[in-house]
């Protein structure tokens, strides 16, 4: 019997690769886009014959309820969100609305639909904050330092809590940075691979940046939706630390960037005030052994292969 998926947010970058993972699995893969004056659906262009979209809106209780009603999916991926961190200082309500009560009304909409329907909520390392300890599992207690990840922990826990309180199959994946040449182009990997393919096609002459220092677990977000897929395969719900258990600098992927198409990072990028936060996330890594214990799931790309994958799109794409 064919599988039904219902993916929250499949215009985005996890969106798209889920789909594209559900639909090799032979799923019947639908998704929920907002409405627009223009459509932005150039991730899943390739897959647009493939998938059923449906109009809904995190903010709306009724769109939830009626998506779920016409799909009648077995599995919702509530990938979905205001995901930009910086936003989440310009608009701290709407990332709340979006990023935390959005999570409550899909997980009410689901209750009141059909409560045997599996959910996957997509939780963030950015809970993990000011860490409390390194590297970060299952057990590290969150300290949030921004607005977005505040409203992550909010989703986070009232997941649990709907699973505890209702029975639901409900889980929490704390997924770490994970990117690839569908990343927005704000953030800060895709942000330098954009800029270093333009450098070297001479289109871009510097690359400004905030603070370089920051470190990261960083791991290709193809590899990231199996692991999605695969917490929802289990015989009980749980929550998972996803990451690869390595750390860089912001520094570093400028360096491997910049080496790949043979330039020197220091020529170009300059620091700019600008881009730095009020309050920073200085490190993060994850110890993601649960996950390998119990989902059989280990991460396929490494850093310097996830960096050079995303130089190359870019310079194919300028190059056009
Ligand atoms: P993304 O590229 O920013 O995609 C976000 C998606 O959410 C887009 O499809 C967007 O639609 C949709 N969306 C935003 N607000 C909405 C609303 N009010 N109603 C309905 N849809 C809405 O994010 P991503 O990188 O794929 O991340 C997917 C999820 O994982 C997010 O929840 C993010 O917070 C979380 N996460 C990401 C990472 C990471 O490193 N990528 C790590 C941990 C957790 P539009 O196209 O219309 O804007
Ligand atoms: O920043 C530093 C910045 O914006 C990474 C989201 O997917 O992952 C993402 O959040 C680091 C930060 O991602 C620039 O200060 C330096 O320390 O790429 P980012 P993020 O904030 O870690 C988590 C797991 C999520 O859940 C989020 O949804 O890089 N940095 N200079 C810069 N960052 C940006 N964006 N731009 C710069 O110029």
């Amino acid at each position: 019997m064919t599988k039904r998926a219902l993916v929250t947010g499949i215009t985005g970058q996890d969106g798209s690769y889920l789909a594209d993972f559900l639909l090799e699995k032979g799923y019947e893969v639908h998704g929920t886009v907002r409405r627009s004056s223009v459509e932005k659906f150039e991730r899943i262009q390739h897959i647009r014959d493939r998938v059923t979209l449906h109009q809904m809106d995190l903010l709306d209780q009724l769109s939830i309820i009626t998506v779920l009603e016409d799909v009648e999916p077995w599995e919702v991926y509530n990938l979905a969100a205001q995901s930009f961190v910086p936003t989440s200082w310009n608009q701290p309500l709407l990332t709340g609305e979006f990023t935390a009560l959005g999570v409550t009304r899909m997980l009410d909409g689901l209750r009141t639909v059909n409560p045997d329907i599996r959910f996957y909520q997509a939780s963030s390392s950015e809970m993990f904050g000011k860490v409390r300890r390194t590297p970060q599992d299952e057990e590290t207690p969150f300290y949030p330092r921004s607005p977005y990840g505040v409203a992550k922990v909010y989703g986070h826990f009232i997941t649990v809590n709907y699973r505890e309180s209702y029975d639901l199959f409900a889980v929490s994946g704390i997924l770490f940075n994970h990117e690839s040449p569908r990343r927005g182009l704000e953030f800060v990997t895709r942000k330098i691979t954009d800029a270093v393919a333009r450098i070297k096609l001479k289109q871009q002459k510097v690359l400004r940046l905030g603070n370089l220092d920051a470190c990261r677990d960083w791991g290709f977000a193809g590899d990231y939706v199996d692991a999605m897929w695969r917490m929802l395969q289990l015989e009980e719900p749980e929550d998972f630390v996803i990451g690869t258990g390595v750390m860089h600098s912001v520094r570093d992927v400028c360096r491997v960037a910049f080496e790949h198409v043979g330039l020197d990072w220091e020529a170009y990028v300059m620091e700019d005030p600008a881009f730095l936060r009020p309050a920073e996330v200085e490190e993060l890594c994850a110890d993601a052994s649960k996950a390998k214990r119990l989902l059989d799931w280990e991460p396929v790309v490494s850093f310097e292969e996830l960096v050079r994958m995303m130089v190359d799109a870019d310079l194919e794409r300028h190059s056009g």
